[in-house]
C-alpha cells in the first residue's frame, strides 16, 4: 500500500469522524533500512565471529539481536566493483564496473532509485568510490575517491566541502544529523551509512592512537607462508606485510631505516596542529626506539605485523563506536523495531593470513565478507546462517523487504525468507570474478566457483593455472589439490558447476577479453 493511499484513508476517516478506522500501524509501515558498510573490514576483526582479536560490542549487538552470516561472500573482492554490485544486484561483467579504474554507469537501474520511486526517502553518506553524482538519493554526502581520514573533503550534492575532524566520526555525525533533522517522518527511509575505515593506510582517530599500546598480537598460523603447494598467483602477489607494506605510508615512520624521508609527512601535514601533536606524542618515541634497536628477520616481520594490526584495529574501534551511536539513536527514537539494520564490508581482508594485507583473491579471507542483520519483526535473535549469500543479493533483498518487485534483470536472490526461517532452500554454489591486473598488489585475473566445501579457480591472462581447495580438510587453503586423482570426481563436478554458473549469469572468455582490452586501453591513456 503506498503512503499517499494510507494518508488519504486516514484523512477520510478523520473527515467522517471515524478516527478508529485508521489502519493498524503494523499493516501500513514499510520497514526502514539502515545499511552500514565499512571498507576492508575483515570478519576476523569482529568479535561476534569469534576470532578473539578485538572487541566490537556494538556490531556484535546485531548478531545477538539478529542474524550473523558465516559464509557471506562477494562476487569481486575489490571496492568500487563491490559497490556497483550491491547497488545494481548484477555481477561486475553485467553492470560494467569490473575494476576500480574503469567508469561506472550511474544511469543504469539501482535499488535506491527504485526505493525512491516507491516512496522511500534515501540518503548516501560516506564512501561510495564511484565517480559521478550518485543517482537514487535524496541526499548525498560522499568522499571523493578514497577520501582522507583527517579533515576530509566531501562532495555534498556534488559540491566539494572540507570538514574538520576525523572521517569516521564525521560520517557518523552526518548520518545521525540526517536521521534526526532531515528525515521525513511520513516516509520510510533507506540510508547508506558507509565508512571509509578501516581502509589503508589505517590512520586511527585522535582518541585511539594509544589503544592496544600494551598488547602484542600473535600473527595467524600461516603468516610465514612460503606458498609451496600453491600456484604462481599466490607466489607473485605484492601484498606482504613484511615485503610490500611501506615504511611511511603503512608503518608511519617519518624517516625510514636508511635515514630517508618516507613521505608520511604528507599525512601529518593534512592534520591540524592539535591532531598532529597528539599523533606525534603517540608514535614518535616508539618510532625512534624501533629505529635505534631495529629487530631483524622474523622479529622485524612481527614488529611490522603489530604496527599494522594495531592501527587497523584502532580504526575499527571508531567504526564500532559509530554503530553504537546509531543503534542507540534508533532505540531512543522508537525506530529500532521497524528498521532493518545491516552491517557488512565491501569485502574481506587479510590480517596477516598468508603473510598478507589487502584483498582481491578468491581465497576465503577476502572472498568472504562480514554480514550481520537485525530486524526484530522477522529475524530471531541469535540466528546463524552458513548459506552462500552474496553482495549480489543485497539489492533484491532490500527491495523484497520494502515490498517492491525486483526487476528481472537483477541477478541476485532475496534472502528474506531464508533469514526469517521460512525456507531452507538456497543456491549450492556461487560465482566469482576478479579483473584488476596488472595493478597495485599484482593479484592475477581469475574467476571461480565455490560450494560449501570446495573451491575451483582459474587464473588467466599471463598464466593459465587452475587451483582447487577442500575447505574441510584445508580451511587455510594451503594445498592446491587440482589434478589430485583422489579428487577427480569433485574436480569434474566443480568444472561442471563453473560452466553452469558462467552460462546462467552470462559470463564468458569473450567478456574477459573485452574487459581486458578496455582496461589496458584505459591504463595506456592515463
Ligand atoms: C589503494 C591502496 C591499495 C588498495 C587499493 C584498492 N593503496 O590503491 O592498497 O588495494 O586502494 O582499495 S593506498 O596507497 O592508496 O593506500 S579499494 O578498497 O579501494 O579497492
Ligand atoms: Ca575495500
Amino acid at each position: 500500500m503506498n503512503q499517499l493511499f494510507i494518508k488519504s484513508i486516514a484523512l477520510l476517516c478523520v473527515g467522517i469522524g471515524m478516527i478508529n478506522c485508521t489502519p493498524q500501524k503494523e499493516e501500513v509501515q514499510r520497514p526502514n533500512i539502515l545499511f552500514i558498510m565499512s571498507d576492508d573490514h575483515a570478519y576476523q576483526a569482529i568479535s561476534a565471529y569469534g576470532h578473539g582479536l578485538n572487541e566490537t560490542p556494538n556490531i556484535d549487538r546485531l548478531a545477538d539481536e539478529g542474524v550473523i552470516f558465516t559464509r557471506a561472500t562477494v562476487t569481486n573482492s575489490i571496492c568500487a566493483p563491490s559497490r556497483a554490485v550491491l547497488l545494481t544486484g548484477k555481477h561486475s561483467f553485467v553492470n560494467g564496473k569490473v575494476d576500480n579504474v574503469q567508469p561506472f554507469d550511474w544511469d543504469q537501474p539501482n535499488f535506491p532509485k527504485l526505493m525512491q520511486a516507491n516512496g522511500y526517502q534515501t540518503a548516501m553518506i560516506g564512501k561510495i568510490h564511484l565517480d559521478g553524482i550518485p543517482q537514487g538519493f535524496d541526499f548525498s554526502m560522499v568522499l571523493p575517491g578514497q577520501g582522507q581520514y583527517y579533515n576530509p573533503d566531501f562532495l555534498i550534492e556534488g559540491k566539494r566541502v572540507r570538514k574538520e575532524g576525523y572521517c569516521t566520526e564525521i560520517i557518523t555525525e552526518t548520518t545521525l544529523d540526517w536521521l534526526k533533522n532531515k528525515r521525513d517522518p511520513d516516509k520510510p527511509f533507506c540510508v547508506l551509512y558507509h565508512q571509509k575505515a578501516p581502509h589503508r593506510n589505517w590512520l586511527p582517530a585522535p582518541k585511539y592512537v594509544n589503544l592496544y599500546d600494551d598488547k602484542t598480537f600473535d600473527p595467524p598460523a600461516n603468516f610465514f607462508d612460503d606458498y609451496e603447494g600453491r600456484g604462481t598467483a599466490a607466489k607473485e602477489q605484492e601484498m606482504q606485510v613484511d615485503g610490500h607494506a611501506q615504511w611511511g605510508h603503512d608503518f608511519k615512520l617519518i624517516v625510514d631505516p636508511s635515514g630517508d624521508s618516507t613521505g608520511f609527512i604528507r599525512d601529518l601535514k593534512r592534520m591540524n596542529e592539535e591532531q598532529r601533536a597528539n599523533w606525534m606524542a603517540a608514535y614518535e618515541d616508539e618510532n625512534q626506539e624501533f629505529l635505534n634497536n631495529m629487530p631483524e628477520g622474523k622479529d622485524l616481520a612481527l614488529w611490522k605485523f603489530n604496527r599494522y594490526i594495531k592501527d587497523y584495529l584502532r580504526t575499527i574501534k571508531s567504526v564500532d563506536d559509530g554503530v553504537g551511536e546509531v543503534l542507540d539513536y534508533l532505540d531512543e527514537s522508537g525506530l529500532a523495531e521497524n528498521t532493518i539494520v545491516v552491517y557488512t564490508s565491501d569485502q574481506g581482508f587479510y590480517l596477516g593470513e598468508h603473510g598478507w594485507f589487502d584483498k582481491r583473491f578468491m581465497y576465503e579471507e577476502s572472498f568472504r565478507t562480514p554480514l550481520l542483520i537485525r530486524y526484530p519483526k522477522e529475524i530471531k535473535p541469535g540466528t546463524e546462517i552458513d548459506k552462500l549469500v552474496q553482495n549480489l543479493d543485497f539489492a533484491p533483498t532490500f527491495l523484497d523487504y520494502a515490498g517492491i518487485e525486483a526487476p528481472e534483470s537483477m541477478q541476485g536472490e532475496s534472502f528474506r525468507k531464508l533469514v526469517a526461517g521460512e525456507t531452507d532452500e538456497w543456491r549450492d554454489a556461487v560465482y566469482y570474478t576478479y579483473y584488476e591486473y596488472p595493478s597495485v598488489h599484482m593479484v592475477k585475473r581469475h574467476y571461480g566457483v565455490a560450494t560449501d566445501r570446495y573451491k575451483l579457480m582459474h587464473f588467466y591472462y599471463d598464466i593459465d593455472e587452475w587451483e582447487m581447495y577442500d575447505l574441510e580438510t584445508d580451511p587455510a587453503e594451503m594445498k592446491n589439490i587440482y589434478g589430485d586423482p583422489a579428487y577427480a570426481d569433485v574436480q569434474k563436478m566443480l568444472h561442471q558447476k563453473l560452466e553452469e554458473l558462467r552460462e546462467y549469469y552470462g559470463d564468458s572468455d569473450e567478456l574477459n577479453d573485452k574487459y581486458l582490452k578496455a582496461y589496458l586501453e584505459h591504463r595506456a591513456n592515463r
